[in-house]
């Protein structure tokens, strides 16, 4: 077998970023030519300090490919698909909070990206994709690999560039990364012409960027701040709900701050698990379509509702008259003006960013040197007690069939005290994997929530292990989800980034079937999946490791082993009960409080 020789990991890891962009500065390889637009986005990549760059090469991209050739401070992954090139550089951004970085050609190489591109977008997360695009003399003639790039992504990035003249390039790269990782980050598009990624020109790249059209708030405004603080101290039923934002501003400290100051429940929506720690007594857990008992009925019963980094998503507030049914103030911090009161009226809007505006919470807070009505609190938490007693998650375990909680469960238990990064995809698992896994920090679970993108596990499991060698990443997945970016495998072994695939194997797109029973009258229509391949040999056939694991006796003991190799990607086919469903669950249509338990309440 041959392997491109990859750079030892450290090499990348021990560069600075002065290294970096050293490197960036670096004198032209003749130095009487200016260099070229591709060379020119190299040592602007250089600049920005980037060190991974997923792609696929194309006509189009052929001079950037030739540039990157030449250079050794970027690694290249070559994936087998550019859907993936999108997810790994996602991944790696959603796990480390960098700018994702990816290259891809033009036409159906950039038609092939559309699925990462949304998929980053509607969680908003910070990415540069580069795309090639035909000679600027050949744009509208209908030119091969010709597709109109800017339209195409125009509704699923934060912004996209269309680079006429190798003049802008540097400038527009700049921006580029400045407008993904500012105010609300997500994925911007840089279309780079191959006459323009050809023609040469003088390199500088700019220390910053102004943008008078763009200025994104970050200081919440004080006099609404103080107006928080006063209902959030005047509260008899007080709640935090937390979201994506928390993560995506790196604000978990401040808000297990102000959750402690102010001794009120939490909860974190699918894309903010890990902002409080799983197990805080202070943590109801995830709330929304799957969400606790508990979580939802605080949510639906609280007087005082602070929601900070979270976009009262459908799943999570379910039927929005049932939800705006009862009387409650709510305080909602965004940084995005257009996130607020866009699905439901809010009292005091705070636009701001997340980290700032806590901050300023919790001194006001102080400040005040007043708490909230002890006894009211008590009430109020002996309430929430209640409502958890109802044990939601509790499950009935089996000897004989094995039960996918069980599974997520045990590698909470064997991984909780390592540092360990979760993938998942899109399906039952993926709720099972949110509601069994504990996690106690950010940035450890990482999956689609807005797009709901089935495929995603193993590229982002990929994309971070790239950039953290030493840690052990684990996909959960289902069999349906894994088949649609299965090919990574391949690019898992060309580049030694060994993961470990649990596959929750129930052989139904579980997630349609449980729907199907529940709201179709129990008609199956295409949700069993027949024909499944093998899949030990088919990770066998990839160069990795099969294991299949049929009775739960025998589940601790392969995830153990799947550990404890550490250097091998290894794939779980577990077989699971294929009859298995996710509560608690709100239908469509339901109130938030208006919960399906478990069958017995079928
Ligand atoms: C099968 C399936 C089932 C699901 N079930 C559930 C469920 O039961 N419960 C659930 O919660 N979700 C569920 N989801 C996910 C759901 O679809 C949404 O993706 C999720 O609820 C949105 O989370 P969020 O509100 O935290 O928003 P995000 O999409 O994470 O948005 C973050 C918000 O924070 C803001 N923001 C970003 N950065 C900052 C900053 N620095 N400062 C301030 N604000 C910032 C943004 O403007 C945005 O408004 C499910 C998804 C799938 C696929
Ligand atoms: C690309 C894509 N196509 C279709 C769907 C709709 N969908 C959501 S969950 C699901 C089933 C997933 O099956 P599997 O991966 O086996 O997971 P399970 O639900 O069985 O755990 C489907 C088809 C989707 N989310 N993404
Ligand atoms: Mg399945």
């Amino acid at each position: 077998m041959v392997f491109r020789q990859r750079k030892s990991q450290r090499f990348f890891m021990d560069m600075s970023a002065a290294e970096l962009k050293r490197a960036a500065s670096a004198p032209p390889q003749h130095p009487h030519e200016e260099p070229n637009g591709s060379e020119i986005l190299v040592r602007s990549l250089q600049a920005e300090g980037v060190r991974f760059l997923w792609g696929y090469p194309g006509g189009a991209v052929l001079y950037i490919y030739d540039a990157l050739y030449k250079q050794d401070t970027i690694e290249h992954v070559l994936v087998r698909h550019e859907q993936a090139a999108i997810h790994a550089a996602d991944g790696y951004a959603r796990a480390t909070g960098e700018v994702g970085v990816a290259l891809v050609t033009s036409g159906p190489g950039v038609t092939n990206a559309v699925t990462g591109i949304a998929t980053a977008y509607m969680d908003s997360i910070p990415m540069v994709i580069i795309t090639g695009q035909v000679p600027t003399a050949a744009i509208g003639l209908d030119a091969f690999q010709e597709c109109d790039t800017v339209g195409i992504t125009r509704p699923i990035v934060k912004h996209n560039f269309l680079v006429k003249d190798v003049r802008d390039l540097a400038l527009t790269l700049k921006k580029a990364f400045h407008i993904a990782r500012s105010g609300r980050p997500g994925p911007v598009v840089v279309d780079i012409p191959k006459d323009v990624s050809l023609s040469r020109t003088a390199f500088q790249y700019p220390a910053t960027v102004e943008m008078r059209s763009y200025n994104p708030v970050r200081k919440g405004h004080g006099g609404q701040i103080r107006k928080a603080v006063q209902l959030l101290l005047a509260a008899k039923r007080p709640y935090i709900y937390s979201g994506g934002g928390v993560i995506l501003g790196n604000a978990s400290a401040e808000l297990r701050e102000l959750v402690d100051l102010l001794g009120v429940p939490c909860t974190n929506t699918l894309m903010g698990l890990g902002a409080m720690p799983g197990g805080d007594p202070k943590f109801l857990g995830m709330l929304g379509m799957h969400g606790t008992y508990e979580a939802n009925m605080t949510m639906q019963h609280c007087d005082v509702l602070l929601a900070v980094g979270a976009r009262f998503d459908d799943r999570v507030i379910g039927n929005p008259k049932h939800f705006a049914s009862v009387e409650r103030k709510i305080i909602h911090v965004d940084i995005d003006p257009s996130s607020i009161s866009k699905r439901v009226k809010v009292d005091i809007p705070i636009v701001g960013d997340v980290k700032d505006v806590l901050q300023e919470l919790i001194a006001q807070i102080r400040e005040a040197r007043q708490a909230p009505d002890a006894q009211a609190l008590s009430a109020w938490w002996g309430k929430v007690n209640e409502w958890r007693k109802r044990d939601c998650l509790a499950y009935r375990n089996s000897s004989e069939v094995i039960k996918p909680q069980y599974v997520v469960e045990k590698l909470w238990e064997l991984t909780r005290d390592s540092d360990a990064y979760i993938t998942s995809d899109v399906g039952q698992h993926q709720m099972w994997a949110a509601q069994y896994y504990r996690f106690d920090e950010p940035r450890r679970w990482i999956n689609s929530g807005g797009l709901g993108t089935m495929g995603v596990g193993l590229p982002y499991a990929m994309g971070i292990k790239l950039a953290k060698p030493e840690s052990d990443v684990f996909c959960i997945t289902g069999e349906g989800s894994i088949q649609m970016c299965i090919q990574e495998l391949s690019t898992c072994l060309q580049y030694r980034t060994p993961v470990k695939i649990i596959s929750l194997n129930n052989r139904y797109l579980g997630m349609v079937r449980q729907w199907q029973q529940l709201d179709y009258g129990g008609r199956y229509s295409h949700s069993y999946m027949d024909a499944l391949p093998d899949f030990v040999k088919l990770a066998e056939a990839y160069g990795h490791v099969g294991l299949k694991i049929e009775k739960p006796g025998d589940v601790e003991g392969a995830l153990r082993e799947a550990i404890a190799l550490k250097d091998r990607t290894v794939f779980l086919d577990v077989r699971t009960d294929p009859t298995e469903n996710v509560w608690p669950m709100v239908q469509a249509g339901k109130g938030i409080t208006e919960m399906l338990l478990g069958s017995e309440d079928l």
